[in-house]
């Protein structure tokens, strides 16, 4: 069974995350059925992607399938993790990717969402980014990626409390760009699509790249970049980031001790 449903809509690429038994957990086989969507759309003249849920799901996407994550002793978000991969290839996607959010958004998820060029969601989605929930070492560019999108204080708040925040605050926020309702969602979607299939695809093109190369530009010290993986290692070596995935995994809650 696919996990991701495309289509082609004039020159708007749709694609459906569609295992909703495990509501949308971003495995290595979900995503790599979305990398190889969005490369089919590259060899098309697809001028702008649409990127979804089955209408009036309950979960966007629950992120990062926590089954895949690494026990203690290895870094679970490494430069090749299939999550790492998946954001990268939106943002290399030479055309606009919209996220069109129903339902609710973590961890993983969220990243992926605002890895998107902009996101329109409907009023009951909310957004959680939840590393602290499991005890995970987010990675430097997924903190970038948040960062790039999130007010700090707001940022630090999702990270540190792994609460959901609703549809209208990421709005305020400039998080999201349209709050519409679900009846309408998709047709809002799809005339901003149409809009921008009608302006100049090179154009759009180069200006999403300078947009991602400026975004990620940071000069960080080959000791900054060190001291930050070491930190990272600690975490991910301790007690409480296995006590994250064993609690996860026995349907309970953590309790983390802080070793
Ligand atoms: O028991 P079965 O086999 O039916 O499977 C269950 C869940 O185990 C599975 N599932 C997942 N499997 C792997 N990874 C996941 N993230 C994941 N989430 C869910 O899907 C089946 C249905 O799950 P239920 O919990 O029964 O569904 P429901 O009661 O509707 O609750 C939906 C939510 C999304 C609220 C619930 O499943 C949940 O809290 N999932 C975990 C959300 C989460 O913490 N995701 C963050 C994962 N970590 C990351 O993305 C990053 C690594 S980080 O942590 O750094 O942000």
């Amino acid at each position: 069974m696919s996990l991701v449903l495309t289509e082609k809509r004039d020159t708007t690429g749709i694609i459906t995350l569609n295992n909703i038994a495990k509501r949308n957990a971003l495995s290595e086989a979900l995503i790599s059925e979305i990398t190889a969507a969005l490369n089919g759309f590259r060899a098309l003249n697809i001028r702008a992607v649409v990127l979804r849920a089955p209408p009036g799901v309950k979960v966007w996407s629950a992120g990062h399938d926590i089954s895949e994550l690494p026990d203690r002793g290895r870094d679970p978000l490494g430069f090749n993790d299939p999550l790492r991969i998946l954001i990268r290839a939106i943002q290399e996607f030479p055309a606009p990717v919209i996220a069109l959010i129903e339902g609710g958004v973590w961890g993983g998820g969220c990243e992926v969402a605002m890895a998107c060029d902009m996101l329109v969601a409907t009023p009951e989605a909310t957004f959680a980014i939840t590393p602290a929930k499991l005890g995970i070492p987010y990675n430097l560019g997924g903190v970038l990626t948040l960062l790039n999108m999130i007010p700090l204080p707001v940022a630090k708040e999702m990270l540190f409390t792994a609460q959901p925040i609703p549809a209208e605050q990421a709005l305020n926020l400039g998080i999201i760009n349209y709050i519409q309702p679900a009846a309408q969602i998709e047709a809002f979607v799809l005339a901003m699509t149409a809009r921008i299939s009608a302006n100049s695809p090179l154009s759009i093109a180069v200006m999403k790249e300078e947009l991602r190369l400026l975004s990620s530009a940071h000069a960080i010290s080959p000791e900054l970049f060190e001291r930050m993986q070491g930190a990272r290692r600690i975490v991910y070596d301790s007690d409480d980031y296995q006590e994250g995935l064993d609690a996860f995994r026995a349907k309970r809650q953590p309790q983390f001790s802080g070793k």
